[in-house]
């Protein structure tokens, strides 16, 4: 039980584990046997007088004195140990925020990914940050021996290593309310180059095309944020008219995605006026892909906004744990079909129907107690922390499903 030579919880707690346990069977064991021995032996049948004459055994005192304690103290001692390497994690470990709200998991991954399920490398120790976003949950990995809980403003962590490849269970192990039984998902344990493809792949939202600015450079000298710098800011870049020169003539045009393809593998075709042509030609560094990532993340309005994807943002903000996409009823009304249909509410105790319109479904993320719908419970959470455009990405992504 040398903390140094643990590599994995389950090593750690699995010996504790069995020490207590058989430590406990010996005793049971041996105490049943003791009692049904004299049970017999010393029956009123057998023994109607009682036959000792001792008044005290010193040794005897001292042994079941002392013995115990040593147990005792010897299951302390392993415990402690155990603890101990369950709560210091190995250097090198890999870090992940997994984030618990009512009721789904959301794991966040330094690079801004973010995922419903918990990607980890096979072998290499994780350190997970455990912040939970409403009530108390619990994170509980039974392959792992890991159960810790996530309480609301408090710091806590917990770290486990998957030695295996594999899909193992993820559970919440605190009563959380009616959809508690739905917190279940896994931990996908992956050989690492699987991992890194992917922690790589494209993450909706367009971090993936800001990742690739950052890779290459162009944010030497790109502004996001509309700040002067040696090329034109992406800043609101879609659809900017720009003044450039081709081949000695001066023209006007639109930015639409030829001309930022253009602009990205050619830049001297289109010379942006007012600014030098200092710009490598990207050619034969991009690939295709990444070319088009790279253009759609300008689209999506670039930095400024990096506009929120509403499917990725229902997944994240645990709304398609209560809301279905297929019709299928759940704890709240499924999104299927919802938009432009009548809706029975009860609002303030007064029963109405009204029409599931644009400011309907923003009035239902933000403050859901204000009109609950007929049949379910109002145990939906206020989402009254959402940024505009992430709400309106949210009312569009509902839209979209008819
Ligand atoms: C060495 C500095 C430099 C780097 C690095 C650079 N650019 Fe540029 N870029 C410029 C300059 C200067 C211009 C304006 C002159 C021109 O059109 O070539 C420009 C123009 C552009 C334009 C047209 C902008 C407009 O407002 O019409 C786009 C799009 C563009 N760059 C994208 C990129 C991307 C994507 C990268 C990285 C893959 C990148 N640039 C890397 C300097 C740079
Ligand atoms: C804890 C479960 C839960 C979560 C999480 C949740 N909802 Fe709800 N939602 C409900 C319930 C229950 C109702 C019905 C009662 C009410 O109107 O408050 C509802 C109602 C709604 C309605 C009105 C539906 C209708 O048929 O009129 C919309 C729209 C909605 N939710 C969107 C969302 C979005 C978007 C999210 C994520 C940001 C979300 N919900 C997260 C449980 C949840
Ligand atoms: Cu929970």
């Amino acid at each position: 039980m040398n903390a140094a030579h643990l590599t994995t919880t389950t090593e750690a707690i699995d010996p504790v584990f069995m020490f207590i346990f058989g430590a406990c069977l010996v005793l049971l064991i041996g105490i049943t046997i003791a009692m049904v021995t004299f049970v017999v032996r010393y029956h009123r049948s057998r023994a109607p007088e009682p036959t000792s004459k001792v008044e005290s055994n010193l040794w005897l005192e001292i042994a079941w004195i002392v013995l115990p304690s040593l147990l005792v103290l010897a299951m302390f001692y392993y415990g402690w140990a155990g603890y101990l390497s369950l709560r210091n994690v190995p250097k090198g470990a890999m870090d992940v925020t997994a984030t618990a709200r009512m009721w789904s998991w959301n794991f966040a991954y330094p690079n801004g990914k973010t995922s419903p399920k918990l990607y980890v490398v096979v072998g290499k120790p994780v350190r997970v940050e455990l912040v939970s976003a409403d009530v108390i949950h619990g994170f509980y990995l039974p392959a792992f021996r890991v159960k810790r809980d996530t309480v609301p403003g408090m710091k806590n962590y917990a770290w486990f290593v998957a030695s295996k490849p594999g899909s193992y269970d993820l559970f919440c192990s605190q009563y959380c309310g009616t959809g508690h039984s739905a917190m279940i998902t896994t931990v996908e344990a992956l050989p690492e180059a699987e991992f890194t493809a992917w922690l790589q792949q494209t993450p909706g939202g367009g971090a993936a095309g800001k990742a690739l600015l950052e890779k290459h450079g162009c944010l030497g000298c790109h502004s996001l944020d509309g700040a002067a710098s040696v090329g034109p800011s992406f800043k609101g870049i879609w659809g900017r008219r720009v003044s450039v020169v081709t081949g000695g003539a001066e023209r006007t045009i639109s930015v639409d995605e030829a001309y930022l393809r253009r602009s990205i593998l050619e830049p001297q075709a289109d010379l942006v006026k007012g600014f030098p042509p200092v710009m490598p030609p990207f050619k034969d560094v991009l690939k295709e892909d990444e070319i088009k990532q790279i253009v759609d993340y300008l689209h999506s309005g670039g930095a400024a906004a990096s506009r929120p994807d509403g499917g990725k943002l229902a997944q994240d903000k645990g709304c398609l744990a209560c809301h279905s996409l297929d019709g299928s009823p759940g704890v709240g009304p499924t999104l299927k079909g919802l938009y432009g249909s009548q809706v029975k509410v009860r609002r303030n105790s007064t029963k109405l129907t009204v029409t599931a319109d644009d400011a309907y479904l923003k009035e239902s993320i933000r403050q859901p107690a204000l009109d609950v719908v007929e049949g379910f419970q109002p145990v939906m959470p206020p989402f009254s922390d959402l940024k505009d455009e992430e709400v309106e990405a949210l009312v569009t992504f509902m839209k979209g499903i008819k």
